[in-house]
């Protein structure tokens, strides 16, 4: 276990390399994040339905560090709130609720995506064009990470596969 850890850490090193400016303080791309002990990678915000302004945000959170750790609030200049999502099943309909946080156990991976853990981002100021997002994510033990998020199918559109299922059977907005 240890080895397949040190061989990850490993992994992303090298992709990282001559690649990211870090002298912008705390702010690192997503993915390319390696000075602590949460490694974010696939990180990505799916913008509003048209007509709509709730966002979207998935990624994938990685807990590097040797205590288990939870994700307990998000913020995002786009979006004065920003919530964390679960879905499940109840009676055989897939509803979506608010939760406190999400618990990452050291060595383990937690994944944001459609259908499970998930960030809405409310009333999101996200104009056409604007292609990435400052989002900061806030962890109970981990320092505070903001990072620069690309916003999904801008440039190309991609009709919106996933985000079909986030906005299915939701009753806010
Ligand atoms: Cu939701």
């Amino acid at each position: 276990m240890k080895k397949f850890l040190i061989a990850l850490a490993a992994i992303s090193l090298a992709a990282c390399s001559g690649e990211v400016n870090h002298s912008e303080g705390d702010v690192s791309h997503a993915g390319h994040q390696m000075d602590e002990g949460m490694v974010i990678s696939s990180a990505r915000v799916l913008p509003p339905f048209p007509g709509r302004d709730t966002a979207a945000g998935y990624m994938s959170i990685t807990n590097h560090s040797k205590t288990d750790d939870k994700l307990v609030s998000v913020t995002s200049p786009i979006s004065g709130a920003v919530e964390i999502h679960s879905h499940m099943e109840d009676n055989g309909v897939m509803k979506m609720r608010q939760v406190d946080g999400i618990e990452i156990k050291a060595g383990e991976t937690v994944e944001l995506k459609p259908g499970s853990f998930h960030l809405m981002m409310f009333k999101a100021n996200l104009p056409e064009g604007q292609e990435d997002v400052s989002v900061t994510l806030n962890y109970e033990k981990a320092p505070s990470v903001t990072m620069i998020v690309p916003v999904d199918g801008r440039g190309a559109e991609k009709a919106g596969s996933a985000h079909e299922d986030h906005g299915s059977g939701t009753k806010d907005n």
